[in-house]
């Protein structure tokens, strides 16, 4: 019985790529009933039903690593987070809770800058120096001068990624480079509606060359953080570590609690401040969500 990986479902048809090719598969009524979807990214044996025409049924499902909803695929192991330097103008809001989200689930993130052709007062060097301070990977990309690609397949080999930000920073760009042909529309938002208004988008795993699936996502028009309790936010914030449990307050939130190691940190300036004001931002909504599930 071949094992493979889904790569993308379709219509109740799941296309799963085995060593001995790709296979056009139903699920077996058994995981309906179970309530289990299979997903891309899935790990999965397939009962082969016609070796000629390359079709079967998925038999069983592997224990999933990890799943993320937005996108739906499973065994995700890496975020790449895209901003652009310009047009659009990064959203560091949804950079910060993209960063969260996936370390909430066990998912090492990197953040591509892309558009430094359209940089030229390098705005992304503070970027880089803000981001890689609090402890994250970040890679300077131009999908139109096509700079900073080594180093961007460098980190996806071997790996499952999925893409993903704001609408309009160049994701799919991205893609179409890193797989060597057009296989993600780009362009205009008011245009794709336009092209796309009949085509559902599926997650599809892309193989690449080196080893690894990519996965596009399409841009995010809102996102929120995953319901975690406000105090556990504190963990998501690398650049925070080294400073927890340093606190006079046991429990301290670092935002008003005097002798906060964190807010000592802060005006030293090794902590950056627009990172925290977004924590602080994001630990209220948290909190405020919290406090109404009380009341009601
Ligand atoms: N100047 C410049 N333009 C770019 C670059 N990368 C992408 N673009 C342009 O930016 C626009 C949006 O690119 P897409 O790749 O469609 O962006 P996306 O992130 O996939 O957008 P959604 O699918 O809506 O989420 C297109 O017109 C691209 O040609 C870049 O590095 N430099
Ligand atoms: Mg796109
Ligand atoms: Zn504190």
């Amino acid at each position: 019985m071949p094992e493979g990986i889904i790569i993308k479902g379709i219509g109740g048809f799941y296309y799963v790529k085995t060593e001995e090719g790709l296979y056009e598969c139903k699920a077996r009524g058994v995981f309906r009933k179970k309530n289990l979807t299979p997903l891309p990214g899935d790990r999965v044996s397939v009962a082969v039903t016609d070796v000629e025409k390359k079709k079967g049924s998925i038999s069983e499902i592997l224990p999933r690593d990890s799943e993320l909803v937005r996108p739906a695929v499973s065994n995700v192991n890496q975020l790449a987070t895209v901003i652009a330097v310009k047009s659009p103008l990064p959203d560091f809001d949804l950079l910060d809770k993209l960063l969260v989200s996936a370390s909430i689930k066990g998912i090492q993130t990197i953040i591509c800058i892309n558009k430094i052709d359209l940089d030229e007062s390098q705005e992304y060097k503070k970027i880089i120096q803000v981001y890689s301070a609090a402890g994250f990977k970040c890679l300077p990309l131009s999908s139109k001068t096509e700079s900073g690609f080594e180093q961007l397949q460098e980190s996806l080999k071997g790996k499952t990624t999925v893409f993903a930000g704001q609408s309009g920073v160049g994701k799919s760009s991205i893609l179409n480079i890193i797989m060597n042909c057009w296989v993600m529309q780009t362009g205009k938002v008011s245009e794709k509606i336009e092209r796309g208004r009949h085509t559902t988008r599926h997650a599809e795993l892309l193989e690449l060359e080196e080893g690894g699936f990519v996965a596009d996502t399409p841009g995010f028009s809102s996102f929120e953080l995953p319901d975690i309790k406000y105090d556990e936010l504190e963990y998501y914030y690398p650049e925070f570590e080294s400073y927890l449990g340093k606190c006079r307050f046991k429990g301290c939130s670092h935002i008003s609690e005097p002798d906060c190691a964190v807010k000592e940190a802060l005006a030293q300036n090794l902590i950056d401040r627009e990172r925290y004001e977004r924590y602080c931002k994001f630990y209220n909504i948290l909190k405020q969500k919290k406090d109404y599930i009380k009341r009601v």
